[in-house]
């Protein structure tokens, strides 16, 4: 399988987010991506080739534009006000406080397009976004071109970016990009299986409304884990997307015995489904040593991950997510690959 890869993720570096009543360096960090990669290589996955060049059209179609703005001015507003560490929000419209009319600070911008105060901004943040875009996009188009499947390593990861909104670590959406684009492209019907440990909860939205992407997402239950405001079971689908969204909410505690049971449960339904094509959000965090999360998978259950996602017979998109588990985070993301080449 091919990875695409670019080094320009390295460029968003150095930046901070509020966690446990402190500002701790953030746990979506460079090296990360230099452990998956480093793990593909090591095993001979396949070639890592760079991401080719894309206009944002593609983001466009599923972030609204003044959002896709804002990504790009965010840090130059920022630091046109003299300030050079991590560009964060703190304050947000939440009920109650006008969220109609787009202000104009940047202090005031970070809150109106933020969920949290985990996707902070530095000098290179931009162009990583971009470049991650660009992997994503690029990968899949080598699931167009018939490959069976491939793998964008993509860095900053995206499943928690909503149509107008960043947080999570996450500001383009890649993997809601990525399912768009086969759409654009032809495909009649998409699925998207988020296997991430956190609720991929900006996919669910983009495409909460619509039956021709099927969103199907295994996480830690919201009402004890982040994202907590979305992510319960009983969020089917709205209007014409009514039984397009399964959530499999999982507590914390949860080993391959529950996981591997919803695993399946979610497979049998994108089968159902009987999509053109899989895009897969792949976060490892569920590792049992994650140290932001709460499952209990070990290493040697990554490769039964692909093996059953390979099982559906269909062309597929893997793209990368979470995993803060660093020293494991490659063995542990390309092991899902192997075991996808069985
Ligand atoms: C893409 C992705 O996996 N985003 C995850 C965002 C999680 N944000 C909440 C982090 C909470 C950190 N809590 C620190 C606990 C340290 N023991
Ligand atoms: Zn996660």
């Amino acid at each position: 399988m091919k990875t695409i890869y670019s080094p320009t993720h390295l460029r968003h570096a150095g930046h901070w987010e509020v966690a446990g009543g402190t500002l701790v360096p953030g746990f979506e960090k460079p090296i990360r991506a230099e452990y998956v990669r480093s793990r593909a290589e090591a095993v001979g996955l396949g070639p890592i080739l760079p991401p080719s060049s894309f206009t944002l059209d593609a983001a466009l179609r599923v972030h609204a534009a003044d959002y896709v703005e804002f990504l790009g001015k965010a840090w130059d507003m920022w630091a046109a006000t003299g300030r050079h560490t991590t560009a964060l929000p703190m304050t947000w419209p939440v009920k109650g406080l006008r969220n109609d009319r787009r202000p104009e600070s940047i202090d005031a911008l970070l809150g109106f397009y933020s969920l949290d105060a985990g996707a902070g901004f530095q000098a290179g943040t931009w162009d990583a976004i971009r470049s991650s875009y660009e992997t994503a996009l690029t990968a899949a188009t080598l699931v167009k071109g018939g490959e069976r499947a491939a793998f964008a390593l993509c860095r900053p990861p995206g499943h928690h970016a909503g149509s107008a909104f960043c947080g999570g670590y996450c500001y383009i959406n890649n993997a809601a990009v990525a399912a768009q684009w086969f759409l654009d492209q032809g495909a009649g019907r998409v699925a998207v299986l988020d296997v991430d440990y956190h609720h991929g909860n900006g996919t669910q939205e983009i495409f909460y409304g619509r039956s021709d992407v099927l969103v199907v997402n295994i996480h830690g239950d919201p009402a004890t884990e982040y994202p907590f405001f979305l992510g319960y079971a009983d969020e089917t689908g709205a209007g014409a997307g009514e039984g397009f969204n399964l959530n499999l909410p999982l507590p914390w505690g949860t080993d391959w015995t529950d996981w591997g049971a919803a695993l399946e449960a979610g497979c049998r339904r994108v089968a159902d489904y009987a999509p053109d094509v899989v895009v897969v959000s792949l976060g490892v965090d569920t590792f049992e040593r994650d140290p932001i999360s709460h499952f209990r998978l070990t290493t040697a259950d990554y490769p039964k991950i692909g093996a059953r996602i390979e099982k559906l017979g269909l062309p597929t998109l893997f793209v990368m997510e979470g995993g803060y588990a660093v020293e494991e985070i490659g063995v542990n993301a390309v092991g899902v690959l192997e075991g996808f080449e069985g």
